[in-house]
């Protein structure tokens, strides 16, 4: 219940560059209207919102050689990663509020490069229905949020595995991918080429939430930088319908609060992104809503005391 939080820096990232559907450029706003701010401050977290970055506009164009929109992701990803450095530096949690996806890339390269800079162990946790492991070669879109995995492993245009001058951002083994259940077809051959870890829907049914917390956490100790990187579309479409992608087959309400207290209960999470919640297609802004109710959980909310 006492357990202290570092303080937190909410840095608003409003664009749907990479994504496949415009709205989750309002992401943020909906966000701080289900009273993200104050939940936080709720709990105890010392909270200061920046606002919002401003970068280029969704020209809302076709692919151009497998990349829709590359020079805006570019530009989008640029002042994220630095803003998000930023705040590690000064000694602040980001909550990097997206936005798309493609914004982890640059949140991710700050996270790491802040990790080599302080001599910390980095662990990524990737929430969602998604891979996110496509490459120009492979993708049925061209939607950069479903590259941010393999542009930080180093597989992907120069432009964006370059972003924080020494590539590659990380290595696949950092990873752990929970709730996967929408996968392309050549991604998948390099989702198994690269070794990512994942533990899909499948998985998760047959051993349970609990014991694949306790896998995707294994090795986490004092020395852990703890990213999160919260797709909301990783929830169930029945919980969370404010989503450009729902996949159906996802955690449930339980299921999701019990990762999101597990990953309290390591103390070690030191940044978060909150991306694809898109508010033109949800409902009374549910899904934002419940985004926060996990955010609680994530800072340490629980139904009775446990410490
Ligand atoms: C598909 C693609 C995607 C959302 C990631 C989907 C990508 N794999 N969609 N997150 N919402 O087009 O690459
Ligand atoms: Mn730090
Ligand atoms: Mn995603
Ligand atoms: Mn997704």
């Amino acid at each position: 219940m006492s357990r202290r939080y570092p303080p937190v820096s909410l840095v608003g990232a409003p664009t749907d560059v990479g994504a496949g559907h415009r709205g989750a450029r309002l992401g943020p706003e909906a966000l701080r209207i289900a009273g993200l701010g104050e939940a936080l401050v709720a709990r105890g977290v010392d909270v200061e919102d920046r606002g919002n970055l401003d970068g280029p506009r969704n020209p809302w164009q076709k692919p151009v050689e497998g990349y829709r929109h590359l020079p805006e992701v570019v530009e989008w990803n640029r002042l994220v990663m630095e803003a998000v450095l930023a705040e590690l530096r000064g000694g602040r949690m980001p909550i990097m509020l997206g936005g798309d996806h493609c914004l982890g890339l640059g949140s991710i390269t700050a996270v790491a490069r802040h990790c080599r800079e302080t001599g910390k162990q980095l662990r990524v946790l990737w929430l969602d229905a998604h891979a996110d492991f496509n490459t120009s070669q492979v993708t049925p879109s061209g939607n950069i949020h479903g590259m941010p995995v393999a542009c930080l492993c180093g597989i992907g245009p120069r432009e964006l595995t370059h972003l924080g001058g020494d590539a590659p951002a990380i290595t696949p083994d950092v990873v752990r991918q929970i709730g996967i259940r929408s996968v392309d077809e050549g991604e998948k051959r390099l989702v198994k080429e690269y070794g990512l870890d994942v533990y899909d829907m499948r998985y998760i049914d047959e051993v349970g939430m609990k014991r694949v917390m306790e896998e995707a956490l294994e090795g986490v100790d004092d020395n852990t930088h703890l990213h999160v990187s919260f797709d909301v579309d990783f929830l169930d479409p029945s919980i969370a319908p404010g989503v450009g992608t729902t996949v159906p087959g996802g955690p449930n309400y339980r299921e999701a609060q019990l990762v999101m207290e597990m990953i309290a209960d390591t103390g070690r999470m030191a940044s978060l992104d909150i991306v694809e919640l898109n508010p033109i297609i949800d409902k009374r802004n549910r899904t934002g809503r419940l985004a926060v109710a996990l955010v609680e959980s994530l800072f340490g909310k629980s139904t009775l005391m446990r410490d």
